[in-house]
C-alpha cells in the first residue's frame, strides 16, 4: 500500500524556538519530569473512531473530510487499508497508544455472526500493525449506540433483546480487547438514559446497567483478561439525561451495585463542562476517592452549549489537569486520549496532524509547568496553611476521632468565639498560577 502521508516525516522535537509546526515544541517523550520521561507521564492515544472515521458531517451538512484512502464502500477491504494507514500516522505522530470501538475498526455486517467474522478480519491487521510498530490498544470499547436497535439505550434498553445482542456485543469487544493486548476497556453509555420520565422505570434501568457491568467482570475473569474497566460520565448527549451523569455520580453507581473493586474512572473534558464542572473539579473527586482511571482529552467551546470534542490547546486547563493527575499518582495503566476532531473546516490529511501535534504539546507545557509549581511547594505551603488549625490541638483531636458533639460544645462553651478566619487568597494563588504560565 502507497503511503497515506507521504509528504510527512516523523514528527520530532525542535524545541520552542522551532517554526516548523510539523514538529513538537515542548513534547520532547524522552525529557524527564519527576524522574518519568514524558511519553510515560502522558500515555497518549489516538481516538480511531475521530481521527479515523469522522467525516465532519453536522446537523447542518454531510461529511467534508479529503481522506484519499477512503473506499465508496464501507469494505472489511477498506476498513484494513484503514487500519494500515491509522498505524502510519500513529507512528509518524509518535504517539503509542490508540482507542476504538468494535464498529470504528470494522464494519457492521447484516447478522452478529458476519459483524464478529468482520471485527476478526480487522483485527488480524490491528494485532500485524500492533507488533510491526509497537503501538499499542490503550482502551476499546464497544459501539452501543450507532444501530437504530439500541435506540432507546442498550444495557438499559426497555427491549430485553437490545440488552442481549448488546451483552454479546460487549462479550466480543472484550475478548478482542484481550487478544490485542489492551490495557483496558471503557464504557460510555452512548444512550444509557432517559428522554421522558413518564415512559421509564429508572429503577429497573439502574439494575440492568449494574447487571450488564457484572457480567462483563465475570466475562472479563473467565477469560482472563485482567485489563482495567473504566466508566466513562456524560450528563447528556444524546439522551436529555444520561445515567452516567457525571464523576460523583458514576462513584454512587459503582458503590451502590458493587462494583468498586473492578471499574474505574475515565475522564473526558467536554463532559465534565457539560455537567458543569471544570476537569480539574472531576479529576480531583475521582482522585480523592480513588477512582481516577484514565482521561479523554479535549475541550468544548465556552461560547458552544455541546460536546464538541476540540483538541485541548488550552495551556491553564493541562496546567490544572496535570497538577492534579501528578497529586495522584499519575494515570497509568490509563492514559491521555485525544477523544477530540478536527473541526469540519478543517478537512485536509495534515490538519490530523496540526491537531494531535498542538494536543500533545499543550499538555507537555501543562506538565512542565505543574512541575514548576509543585517543586516550589507554594500551593502545598498555602493549603498548609489554610488548614492550619487541623494540625494541632482541637482539629488533631477530631481528625483523630477522639471528640463528640458534646465535647466540642464543652469546648466552645469555654473557649467563647471561634478563631479568626485566615483569607482565602483567590486572587494572590490566580495571580501565582499566572506567573509560572
Ligand atoms: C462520546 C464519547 C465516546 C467515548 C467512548 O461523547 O466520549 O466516544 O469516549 O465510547
Ligand atoms: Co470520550
Amino acid at each position: 500500500m502507497a503511503a497515506a502521508f507521504p509528504d510527512i516525516e516523523k514528527i520530532r522535537f525542535e524545541g520552542p524556538q522551532s517554526k516548523n509546526m510539523l514538529a513538537f515544541h515542548h513534547y520532547d517523550e524522552n525529557e524527564v519530569v519527576e524522574g518519568k520521561p514524558m511519553r510515560e507521564h502522558f500515555r497518549f492515544a489516538v481516538a480511531y473512531w475521530h481521527t479515523f472515521r469522522g467525516q465532519g458531517a453536522d446537523p447542518f451538512g454531510p461529511g467534508t473530510m479529503i481522506r484519499p484512502w477512503e473506499a465508496a464502500e464501507d469494505t472489511v477491504k477498506n476498513a484494513q487499508d484503514r487500519a494500515k494507514v491509522a498505524f502510519e500516522f500513529m507512528q509518524k505522530l509518535g504517539v503509542h497508544f490508540y482507542c476504538f470501538h468494535d464498529r470504528d475498526v470494522a464494519p457492521e455486517g447484516k447478522t452478529l455472526k458476519e459483524s464478529h467474522k468482520n471485527l476478526d478480519d480487522v483485527v488480524k491487521v490491528l494485532k500485524e500493525e500492533q507488533e510491526r510498530t509497537g503501538i499499542k490498544l490503550l482502551w476499546g470499547t464497544a459501539n452501543l449506540f450507532s444501530n437504530p436497535r439500541y435506540m432507546h439505550g442498550a444495557a438499559t434498553s426497555p427491549n430485553a433483546d437490545a440488552f442481549a445482542y448488546a451483552a454479546a456485543q460487549v462479550k466480543k469487544a472484550i475478548e478482542v480487547t484481550k487478544e490485542l493486548g489492551g490495557v483496558g476497556y471503557t464504557f460510555w453509555g452512548g444512550r444509557e438514559g432517559y428522554q421522558n420520565l413518564w415512559n421509564t422505570d429508572i429503577k429497573r434501568e439502574f439494575d440492568h446497567l449494574a447487571a450488564f457491568m457484572h457480567m462483563a467482570v465475570d466475562h472479563a475473569k473467565a477469560i482472563g483478561f485482567t485489563g482495567q474497566f473504566y466508566f466513562e460520565p456524560k450528563p447528556k448527549e444524546p439522551t436529555k439525561h444520561q445515567y452516567d451523569f457525571d464523576v460523583a455520580n458514576c462513584i454512587n453507581f459503582l458503590r451502590t451495585y458493587g462494583l468498586t473493586d473492578h471499574v474505574k474512572m475515565n475522564i473526558e473534558t467536554n463532559h465534565a463542562t457539560l455537567a458543569g464542572h471544570s476537569m480539574q473539579h472531576e479529576i480531583e473527586y475521582a482522585g480523592a476517592q480513588g477512582f481516577l482511571g484514565s482521561i479523554d482529552a479535549n475541550t468544548g467551546d465556552a461560547l458552544l452549549g455541546w460536546d464538541t470534542d476540540q483538541f485541548p490547546t488550552d495551556i491553564y486547563l493541562t496546567t490544572a489537569c496535570m497538577l492534579s493527575i501528578l497529586k495522584y499518582g499519575g494515570l497509568a495503566p490509563g492514559g491521555i486520549n485525544f477523544d477530540a476532531k478536527v473541526r469540519r473546516e478543517s478537512f485536509e490529511p495534515v490538519d490530523l496532524f496540526y491537531a494531535h501535534i498542538g494536543g500533545m504539546d499543550a499538555f507537555a507545557r501543562g506538565l512542565k509547568i505543574a512541575a514548576a509549581i509543585r517543586k516550589d511547594g507554594i500551593l502545598d505551603k498555602m493549603l498548609a496553611e489554610r488548614y492550619g488549625s487541623w494540625g494541632t490541638g482541637i482539629g488533631a483531636s477530631i481528625e483523630a476521632g477522639k471528640e463528640s458533639f458534646a465535647s466540642l460544645e464543652k469546648y466552645m462553651l469555654e473557649k467563647g468565639e471561634a478563631q479568626a478566619n485566615i483569607s482565602g487568597r483567590q486572587e494572590l494563588l490566580e495571580n501565582i498560577i499566572n506567573t509560572y504560565i
